[in-house]
């Protein structure tokens, strides 16, 4: 039979050698195993005769449970070991600065940047955000609105139709993002609260005027929407956006074919020394549309009038960006020069939230 103190020796001398938990486990089979040195050793218990087991029995198990002790404290040590050289292998000093890299060279547009912080305080405020198609029905765009064919405020619009289709069907670009509205309160049962931002075209081209631009278009639909809530949205809107404390807005009486009684509104400025400042100073300055939706919008958009109302507002994009980041010429917006953007853009890194801020 083995030598039972030589077998510890042997055993507990390779557990020192092992350097990994991978060999320990190995040593483990070769001696707890199944048909392991140990295993076999305690295997010849049973047929020795009971005054042999009595002398040897103690003996073995004593070496079985010495091992076994000896394996998991091996074990212990080298897991602690690992840990310890991966976590230092892992290290990371956070006071280094940010590594330059695209993500942080990219700029995002002024135009992008204005619409995140538009939907951020909108949404904030629980306002669901939906686009629509560019390209859009004459029905939709103007038909569904409340401009009767033929009216004169079609022809404002300047439109840019597409050639008829084989249908005879004549599609346009949208002159206006209120055909998403339209489409929202088609799908949709009231009540509605929702922003429209998006691309819009109209065929008019100088100074303050480009072929494309961009708008955002609110919508509350509700038993009890009156103007009152118009007001406070709108006021709530223009503090948060141009990140001033109060500002005095003035509602004067307009027209829109959609809209009854409807209104443009002016916020409070001041413009001295050639540089504008809201929320401050006794001039005025325009900066939206607005009214209650007219009981045919809502007719025409599956919505009883004789039950629900509801308000909405349209604004320029393309002008509240430059009047906010100070952006004296508007056609620069759209010329995807990298030296304009590399000093108006924003770091994509930066989003706009109501906590974090909107312009850091
Ligand atoms: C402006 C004025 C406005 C709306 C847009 C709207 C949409 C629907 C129904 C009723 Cl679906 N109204 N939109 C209402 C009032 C004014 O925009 O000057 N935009 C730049």
């Amino acid at each position: 039979m083995t030598d039972i103190a030589t077998l510890e020796r042997d055993v507990l001398a390779a557990l020192d050698a092992a350097a990994d938990e991978a060999a320990v486990e190995d040593l483990r089979i070769a001696a707890l195993g199944k048909s392991g040195s140990i295993s076999g050793l305690l295997k010849t218990l049973g047929a020795m005769t009971p005054d042999e087991r009595k002398e040897k029995g103690p003996l073995i198990n004593g070496l079985r449970d010495r091992v076994q002790g000896a394996i998991a404290a091996r074990k212990e040590a080298l897991g602690e070991a690992a840990l310890e050289a991966r976590l230092s292998s892992e290290r990371v000093d956070i006071s280094l600065p940010v590594q330059d890299g695209p993500e942080s060279r990219g700029r995002i547009h002024p135009i992008s940047q204005v619409i995140d912080e538009i939907t951020a305080i909108f949404g904030d405020m629980g306002f669901a955000i939906a686009e629509g198609p560019d390209v859009e029905t004459d029905d939709l765009n103007f038909t569904k609105l409340n401009f009767p064919v033929g009216h004169p405020a079609r022809e404002m619009h300047d439109t840019f139709f597409f050639a008829p289709d084989d249908n005879g069907e004549r599609k346009l670009l949208r002159t206006h993002t209120s055909p998403v509205q339209v489409r929202t309160m088609l799908a949709q049962e009231p009540p509605v609260r929702v922003i429209c931002p998006g691309r819009t075209y109209r065929n008019d081209s100088d100074q303050t005027h480009t072929p494309m631009f961009h708008q955002v278009e609110g919508l509350v639909i509700d038993k009890g929407a009156h103007l009152g809530h118009l007001k406070w949205i709108l006021e709530e809107f223009c503090k948060s956006f141009f990140e001033i404390d109060d500002v005095k807005m003035r509602f004067r009486p307009s027209f829109f074919p959609f809209t009854e009684p409807s209104m443009e509104v002016d916020i409070q400025c001041s413009r001295k020394g050639g540089e504008i400042r809201f929320g401050e100073g006794d001039d005025w300055l325009e900066i939206l549309g607005c009214g209650m939706v007219h009981p045919n919008v809502l007719r025409n958009c599956g919505v009883d009038p004789e039950i629900y109302q509801g308000f909405a507002w349209g604004m320029g994009i393309d002008r509240i960006a430059m009047l906010k980041y100070g952006m004296p010429d508007l056609r620069p917006f759209f010329e995807a020069d990298v030296r304009w953007l590399s000093h108006y853009g924003f770091r994509p890194l930066d989003l706009p939230t109501l906590t974090g801020g909107l312009s850091t």
